[in-house]
């Protein structure tokens, strides 16, 4: 794993988060994109090097409305960017992580993505984030 690639913060509505983010960087977000297959729309904000993605569901299928329904608004998950997602994720495998999704999936901002078991990282739901490369 190279880094912490981003930061995921659940909310209920994303027009209200994106203002108050706004205000909290002192500039919009660099992307905002609906990732039809998870069901969430996203807004990724940089602060520095790093980044936070703001994530709201767009409706119950979405694991944000479970997530919302159960918890307070907060951080959600923590991406770490990895170089071969395939090889990171048989290498987790190995070591008896659950991964939640079995072979990469088209995440938002260009990535590929896998997620991992919050139970086998002490309450911290994470993700493996790749870069595509067009
Ligand atoms: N962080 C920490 N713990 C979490 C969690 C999270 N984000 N989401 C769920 N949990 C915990 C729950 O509190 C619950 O714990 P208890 O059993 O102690 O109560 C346990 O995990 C099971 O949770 P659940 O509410 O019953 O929900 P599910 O098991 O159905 O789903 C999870 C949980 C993590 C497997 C599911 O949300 C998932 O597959 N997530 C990955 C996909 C995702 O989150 N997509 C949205 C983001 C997309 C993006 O970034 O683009």
């Amino acid at each position: 794993m190279k880094k912490i690639e981003h930061i995921g913060i659940a909310v209920h509505d994303i027009e209200e988060a994106k203002e108050r983010y706004t205000l909290l960087f002192g500039a919009p977000p660099y992307k905002e994109e609906l990732v039809e297959s998870e069901h969430v729309v996203t807004a990724f904000f940089r602060c520095g090097p790093n980044k936070i993605e703001l994530l709201a569901a767009t409706n119950e299928a979405s694991a944000i409305y479970k997530y919302l329904q159960k918890n307070r608004e907060g951080i959600h998950h923590i991406a770490y960017a990895v170089d071969d997602i395939e090889i990171e994720m048989q290498r987790l495998k190995n070591q008896g992580f659950r991964l939640l999704n079995e072979v990469p999936k088209k995440g938002a901002d260009n990535k590929m993505i896998c997620f991992v078991h919050p139970k086998d990282n002490h309450g911290v739901l994470t993700e493996l984030t790749a870069e595509i490369k067009n």
